[in-house]
């Protein structure tokens, strides 16, 4: 079902926060909506335009390749990962969309860092329009706030940690 995903209240400032958005070339016209959804949301949340990297990869079967590869990096406080997959007439869709979110989600276990999943899947074009700053929203700005709030939680969790073991 459609929906929007809810917004975190709190909008502190980026201390030193860098962010890497990956967004899959298939569907250009498309993506390039989602992307400029998720540059908007990290603005909106403090994060300067020099303190984010925008790297393309051919489609959203290498996101989670490059979202590992700079995650890994350790530059990133996240990374956003961006898509659009529509159906067609063959099961590629499902090998294509599993793969990423598989993928997408691993590259977070893996690494540690916040990797967030705004891949529009969509079983048409007017759906996936609709999903890019249309009627339904715009997953790249979902995908941003929730990088960000992530990113802030883990934030948050490290220095409670470190707090907990300087009173030891
Ligand atoms: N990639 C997408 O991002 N969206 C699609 O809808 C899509 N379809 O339908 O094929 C798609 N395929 C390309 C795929 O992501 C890889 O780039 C390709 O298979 C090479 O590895």
């Amino acid at each position: 079902m459609a929906g929007r995903a809810p917004r975190s209240a709190a909008r502190p400032k980026a201390l030193g926060e860098r962010y890497a958005i990956v967004v899959a070339r298939f569907n250009e016209a498309i993506s390039k909506k989602l992307l400029d959804g998720a540059l908007g949301v990290l603005s909106a949340h403090g994060v300067a335009a020099a303190a984010i990297d925008v790297h393309w990869v051919p489609g959203s079967f290498e996101l989670s390749q490059a979202a590992r590869a700079l995650a890994k990096t350790g530059r990133y406080s996240g990374v956003v990962c961006l898509g659009v997959v529509i159906r067609g007439q063959t099961p590629h869709f499902e090998y294509v969309s599993g793969a990423a979110a598989q993928g997408i989600t691993r590259a977070a276990l893996d690494t540690g860092i916040p990797v967030s999943f705004g891949v529009v899947t969509a079983l048409t074009e007017e759906q996936a329009w609709d999903r890019a700053g249309g009627a339904v929203g715009n997953r790249g700005e979902e995908a941003a706030a929730a990088a960000v709030e992530m990113a802030r939680w883990m934030r948050g969790l490290r220095a409670s940690r470190s707090r907990r073991r300087r009173a030891e």
